[in-house]
């Protein structure tokens, strides 16, 4: 069985990965926090992915390693350097030097955040980052890309959406995905023989999707959700949203503190690291389904 390093295990992504993960792979598990409560199968190792000495102890005798860990929403920049930057860098060059060949890299919607909601877009298309959070986002797929192609590394990086048990409001009816599809999509990163250096979207099969996930389903990724379910109840809550955001794939992500009208007061920015990727989908703190449970379908998931 392989052994797989998780950063960032202690959030709320890990958190899902690990029930979903369970028994195929041993999971060591690692954050800036104790994970206290662990299964078995899964070790725990305290470190810091910005500090280098921390990496490299952490991620040796690995077989892959899942890069969760970092700032998970926009942030003052000081913040976004260290943990999404410099810790980033640690990440792929502790695996370089221990000889971790394959990691799977955590990037974000907000890579690409500043589509417009009315266009489709692939794996292709050049990164359009919404935030000082998604630019390090862009660039943490930059460095995969380097790592690739420098050193023969095998890099999946993850465009994830909103990884919850129910979408929490109309934007993430297209971005969402469930726990169980991000589990089937890190598998895909973990077990596909022949992964050089790509880019997918860690997406559900949702009907209003914006993303061409094509790539994924080329690697085997098959999605067994779709956020549409949920659609009804979603948009009876659903408060009309601020234009700018509502025009873009990001959300508010575009125009979170300055940019869009530098008239509007900042909005408030988290100050302190609770966990290496935190908890900003505070909406689904209280799951409306279980997550171990197949919802019903509307349409199949494609073939
Ligand atoms: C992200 O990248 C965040 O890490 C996550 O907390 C969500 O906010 C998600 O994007 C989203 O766009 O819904």
């Amino acid at each position: 069985m392989k052994t797989i390093l998780i950063t960032g295990a202690a959030g709320d992504v890990g958190t899902h990965l690990r029930r979903e993960l369970a028994g195929k792979y041993l999971l060591r598990l690692s954050d800036i926090r104790p994970i206290e409560a662990r299964t078995q199968g899964e070790q725990f190792a305290l470190g810091d992915i910005a500090k280098m000495p921390d990496m490299l102890r952490i991620s040796k005798g690995v077989d892959a390693i899942v890069h969760l860990g970092g700032f998970s929403v926009e942030g003052p920049w000081d913040m976004i350097l260290r943990a999404n930057i410099v810790g980033c860098y640690n990440v792929f060059e502790a695996a370089r030097q221990n000889g971790v060949k394959r990691v799977l890299f955590a990037s974000s919607n907000h890579a690409t955040g500043f589509y417009r909601r009315d266009q489709k877009i692939d794996h292709r298309v050049l990164t359009k980052p919404d935030s000082r959070y998604g630019v390090s986002k862009a660039f943490g797929e930059q460095l995969g890309s380097l790592y690739a192609d420098k050193y023969g590394m095998e890099v999946f990086c993850m465009r994830i959406g909103n990884v919850t048990v129910a979408p929490p409001d109309k934007r993430r009816l297209s971005n969402w995905i469930s726990p169980g599809d991000m589990a089937r999509l890190v598998s895909v990163g973990l077990d596909h023989p022949d992964i050089k250096f790509e880019i997918v979207y860690g997406v559900s099969d949702n009907q209003r999707s914006w993303y061409d996930n094509s790539n994924a389903y080329r690697l085997g990724y098959r999605p067994q959700y779709d956020a549409e379910r949920f659609a009804a109840e979603v948009l009876a809550r659903e408060q009309p949203g601020d234009p700018r955001a509502e025009l873009y794939q990001g959300g508010n992500f575009v125009f979170a503190e300055i940019g869009g009208d530098p008239s509007r007061p900042a909005p408030k920015l988290k100050t302190s690291v609770k966990s290496s990727r935190g908890n900003k989908s505070k909406p689904s703190a209280k799951p409306k389904a279980s997550p171990g449970k197949k919802p019903a379908r509307r349409r199949s998931a494609r073939p």
